[in-house]
């Protein structure tokens, strides 16, 4: 059994624009890199297990239901991240997006690290600007290449896509 909880405790929506391509793919507007307002703090934890781990570049993306997002590289160059049964915390600022539709994650093959895979246990994405948080216990294999694994918590289903947005695989979860 799966659980999934998220608390939105404070919802005034405000976000990035973006642009969008004649082929659908998104692109940050420029007022998106200049309005580097809120202070995010994101808490990602790894299960212990077998390959749970992993050395690749793990990037999230956090979306609102207008398409607004922010993806980020989440790396500590002080620390070895995502090692299985750790929790890692990541600080950065970036746009204002609230309230949260989407989570999601996807993996960037870092040296030659040939696994290709890492289990994400749970994401807490906090904006300490405004108290804003969601969480979410994700409990999911990111183990495909080029493909975005996103959680919906408004239709709480996975949806994993093409990084043009391209739908490859959706299911809803059963609590
Ligand atoms: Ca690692
Ligand atoms: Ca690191």
């Amino acid at each position: 059994m799966r659980h999934f909880a998220f608390v939105a405790m404070i919802c005034s929506l405000s976000g990035v624009a973006w642009g969008e391509d004649a082929d659908g793919s998104k692109k940050p507007s420029p007022a998106a890199e200049v309005k580097l307002a809120d202070t995010y703090r994101v808490t990602v934890t790894t299960p212990r297990g077998h390959d749970a781990g992993t050395d690749d570049d793990v990037h999230i993306h956090i979306e609102d239901s207008d398409n607004n997002e922010i993806i980020k590289l989440l790396d500590d160059t002080s620390r070895n991240d995502f090692e299985q049964g750790s929790r890692d915390t990541f600080t950065f600022q970036d746009a204002r997006i609230q309230p949260i539709e989407r989570i999601g994650f996807h993996l960037e093959r870092a040296n030659n690290d040939t696994n290709w895979r890492w289990k994400c246990g749970t994401v807490r994405v906090e904006n300490r600007t405004t108290g804003y948080e969601v969480f979410c216990n994700f409990d999911r294999w990111i183990n495909q290449r080029d493909v975005i694994f996103w959680y919906d918590t408004r239709l709480n289903k996975f949806v994993l896509e093409t990084k043009d947005g391209k739908v490859v695989e959706e299911f809803t979860i059963r609590n």
